[in-house]
């Protein structure tokens, strides 16, 4: 995977040599790239659409931008106005995985390219898009499974997870769920008592880790957050419900944003799966190497790490989101 990013990074050399030498005439025109987010749902999301805009503007890139709410149909509304403004490039972050081949053969018709960045998309019909740019969601779940089994390996359960999905129907959701079940799945200890949707958001989780509070009270022994913004949600309403996050209740929670790292130094959030949301100067290579007429990988995967408790105060200093 290191390699698909240096090819990006050795084409957007290529690009901007040809530049400097003055050569050929596309790279005289200013690009337009419309790109069409996902909503301003999290922490994560907020860091991903400065992360877009400022990288643009590096670029040189004109970018149409627009934010669909979380919803599907504000994101194909916003991608067929870029296909009738004619941008040279759409890029986007899909709410959720189904329903994109109209729209997307809208956009072939109409020959211009498709980059999806953050979240992926369940089509047969892989030439609907040039390439992927992103997380492996499914590894970042196995990464959570595996600080359990971890954590648990000295104690012969039962072992309760409450689970805070994210969006329904959404690449994270579906991918961090699979990866904690293909890790868990050989342990009988470990059980899955409930699992719900808070929507990627702050009050979602709150709310939803009320209900589970009432319902379950201290047979929780963990509660796995689809992201941040959710298990902060779900550390309020444990506190409240007078619980303590992060010493009776373990937590283990996904984006590693600030945020998540000062509830780790708080003692209330065990482990944070990361999941970088600094995609802009990679999208922007891939834009631009489209536009030059280079071929890309398909898929091109964000490098990422885990962060226990133990290290949040020594790290945090050092985050960018
Ligand atoms: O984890 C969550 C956001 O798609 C990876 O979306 C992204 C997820 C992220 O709302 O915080």
């Amino acid at each position: 995977m290191k390699l698909a990013i240096r090819m990006v990074a050795g084409g957007l050399m290529a690009t901007a040599f040809a530049f400097a030498a003055g050569t050929g005439h596309a790279e005289d025109k200013q690009i337009t790239l419309g790109f069409a987010q996902v909503g301003a749902e999290s922490a994560w999301r907020t860091a991903n659409t400065v992360s877009v805009k400022q990288a643009a503007k590096d670029a040189g890139i004109n970018l149409k931008f627009s934010d669909a709410q979380q919803k599907q149909e504000n994101q194909i509304k916003a991608i067929r106005s870029y296909i009738a403004q004619k941008v040279d490039v759409i890029a986007f972050s899909p709410v959720v995985e189904s329903g994109w081949e109209p729209v997307l053969q809208e956009a072939k018709r109409a020959k211009i390219p498709v980059i999806l960045t953050d979240r992926n998309i369940d089509v047969k019909d892989t030439s609907l898009y040039v390439t992927m740019i992103g997380s492996d969601f499914l590894e970042e779940g196995r990464r959570g499974g595996k600080w359990l089994e971890e954590r648990y390996k000295n104690d012969a359960g039962p072992i309760n997870i409450v689970e805070l999905q994210g969006t329904v129907g959404s690449a994270p959701a579906n991918d961090r769920h699979a990866g904690l079940i293909e890790v868990i799945k050989n342990d009988p200890k470990f059980k899955i008592i409930a699992s719900q949707s808070g929507d990627f958001t702050l009050a979602g989780g709150k709310q939803v880790m009320e209900a589970f509070a009432k319902t379950y009270g201290n047979k929780i022994n963990v509660v796995y957050a689809h992201n941040d913004d959710m298990a902060l949600g779900a550390i309020q309403a444990m506190e409240e419900a007078g619980m303590k996050p992060g010493k009776d209740i373990a937590v283990v929670s996904f984006d590693a944003t600030k945020g998540g790292f000062e509830a780790m130094i708080a003692g209330k959030m065990n482990v944070d799966v990361e999941c970088s949301p600094l995609l802009g100067p990679q999208l922007m290579s891939a834009v631009k190497d489209v536009v030059a007429g280079k071929e890309l990988p398909k898929r091109i995967v964000t490098t990422e790490t885990v962060f226990p408790m133990s290290v949040a105060a020594q790290v945090l200093p050092t985050r960018k989101y």
